[in-house]
């Protein structure tokens, strides 16, 4: 089974979208497998976005993304990456499409409620830096028998 990193970033925090956001996963059939609230610090805001670190937005991301708490899961099941980032739907809002996260709870790019990695290398990456071995969990989810062939 595939596993991806998910943020339910400060912005969803604040505005009290925890509950929705995890509530859309679980319905999809996606396994939550870890899940914690941590305040990102600037060491490890810095590592996640690197590859964004030449860019304009990225000090405005990183004191954005460190600013307050956010909900860090690991989430697994077949195709978890490219189902995860089209339930967030586009990075930018205005591209997003109703139905998704962001197409239903987002109008600006830099505060666009939550993040899900891109690819299995990224995953993988993201889920080392965000968690330890010991805040994760493996565990059958008993609709598994109806949700897959
Ligand atoms: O992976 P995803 O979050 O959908 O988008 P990225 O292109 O990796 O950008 C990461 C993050 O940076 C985005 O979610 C918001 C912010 N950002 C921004 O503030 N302004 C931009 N023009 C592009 C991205
Ligand atoms: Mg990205």
């Amino acid at each position: 089974m595939e596993q991806t990193y998910v943020m339910v970033k400060p912005d969803g925090v604040q505005r009290g979208l925890i509950g929705e956001i995890v509530s859309r996963i679980e319905k999809r059939g996606l396994k939550i497998t870890a899940m914690k609230m941590h305040q990102i610090d600037e060491e490890t805001a810095r590592e996640h976005y690197k590859e964004h670190s030449d860019k304009p937005f990225f000090e405005p991301l990183v004191e954005y993304i460190t600013s307050s708490p956010s909900v860090s899961m690991i989430v697994e099941g077949e195709n978890a990456i490219t189902i995860m980032r089209s339930m967030n739907g586009a990075t930018k809002p205005i591209e997003a499409q109703p139905g998704t996260i962001r197409g239903d709870f987002a109008i600006e790019t830099g505060r666009n409620v939550v993040h899900a990695s891109d690819s299995k290398e990224t995953a993988e990456k993201e889920i080392a830096l965000h968690f330890s071995e010991s805040e994760t969990t493996t565990y059958s989810r008993i609709d598994e028998v109806c949700l897959y062939e």
